[in-house]
């Protein structure tokens, strides 16, 4: 029998985490059986002054939100981490290590409309959410070793307001995430002398198989080593470190490319889709300036989603305790997306209206 990967289980290695996945594609036939998630039902209102995230608002620490009209950058009233703290001093153990961490949470508003999701912005607004994401990363970045900027989007991903926001959390060690990707990409670095994700993308491009939409700056790919069902990885074409490297041509190119993969994403099961997604770029602060020329920015979208709205893939049993698997292929996957339209199914949809 001659190997087919949309038929025949194999493994992919993941060279960015140093992990493998488990691919088993047969299993895309089998009956769904377990728990379907309610969809939301909510109509989410575009103002509403209970929530503390609305322009006037008053949010947890009694402040009034001012009456913004495109973003709104605000410290997170409940920080995971805080400015100034003791330093818990040497460990006396190695079973027992702790180090100091110290950081700044911030929150940060995309639309002024609670009901205005990225997809449905215009790329003018988009594009001030990205400005004001580089910013956030410089500034941050002056006294920080990495900032993370990340969107938790839908109930299902825990997400606790419904308004388009992100979170920014800055902190002065580099997070496991970025810990890994950072050592995998330096020793791809020393062997190849070509940043991994410079050769990956080039390899992307050329394939075509696994990418969803691209334009002259930018390519979203479904990762040939994804995880989840419709995860996407968002890469620049040119060797770019960081958010605040890009030009305003790159900066526009961006929120063109976001608005594409966005509006497929919804309207893959015709609902607001939801997904964690994160940037990664090289470090800042003391590590901005030692060699970071193996580091390509990108976003992760990771979105939970499996066959439908209501159908979400679980990481449960063996991803949690063996690894990752998934049924469908990635380059399946990218031909579904690749597939939709760019047109937003809520722009066909007349209950929807700009008032
Ligand atoms: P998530 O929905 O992604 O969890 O983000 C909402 C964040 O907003 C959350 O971290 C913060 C919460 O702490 N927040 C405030 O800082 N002030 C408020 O008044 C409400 C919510
Ligand atoms: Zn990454």
């Amino acid at each position: 029998m001659e190997f087919d990967p949309r038929e025949h289980q194999h493994t992919r290695y993941n060279p960015l985490k140093d992990e493998w996945i488990l691919v088993s594609p047969h299993r895309m036939k089998r009956p769904w059986k377990g728990q379907v998630e309610k969809p939301s039902e909510k109509k989410v209102q575009a103002k509403d002054l209970n929530n503390p995230l609305c322009p006037g608002a008053v949010r947890g620490n009694g402040e009034v939100n001012p009456d913004y009209k495109h973003t709104f950058t605000f410290k997170n009233d409940f920080p995971a981490l805080l400015e100034d703290v003791p330093d818990p001093g040497p460990s006396q153990h190695p079973l027992f290590r702790s180090e100091a961490a110290c950081g700044v949470c911030e929150v940060m508003c995309f639309h002024p409309r609670s009901d205005v999701t990225l997809p449905l912005m215009t790329l003018y607004e988009i594009n001030e959410v990205i400005r004001k994401w580089s910013e956030r990363t410089l500034e941050l970045g002056k006294k920080y070793r990495w900032v993370q900027i990340f969107e938790n989007k839908g109930e299902i991903m825990g997400c606790s307001n419904p308004h388009p926001h992100c979170q920014i959390w800055a902190s002065s060690f580099l997070p496991n995430e970025a810990r890994i990707e950072d050592r995998s990409q330096k020793d791809y670095y020393r062997k190849h002398g070509v940043p991994m994700l410079i050769d990956y993308v080039n390899q992307e491009l050329e394939m075509q198989e696994r990418s969803v939409v691209h334009n002259d700056h930018w390519i979203a790919v479904v990762p040939y080593w994804a995880v989840w069902p419709y995860e996407t990885m968002l890469l620049p074409r040119r060797h770019v470190k960081r958010l605040y490297d890009l030009n305003d041509t790159e900066r526009a190119s961006l929120a063109d490319i976001m608005k594409r993969l966005l509006t497929k994403y919804d309207n893959l099961f015709e609902v607001s889709f939801p997904y964690s997604m994160g940037w990664h770029g090289a470090p800042t602060g003391d590590m901005e300036h030692i060699e970071n020329s193996h580091w390509q920015l990108h976003a992760h979208y990771l979105p939970p989603l499996l066959r439908s709205a209501t159908v979400k893939k679980f990481m449960v049993g063996y991803e949690m305790l063996a690894q990752a698997q998934r049924d469908l292929t990635s380059e399946q996957a990218a031909a579904k997306l690749r597939e939709l339209p760019e047109v937003h199914f809520m722009e066909y949809n007349s209950d929807y209206c700009e008032c």
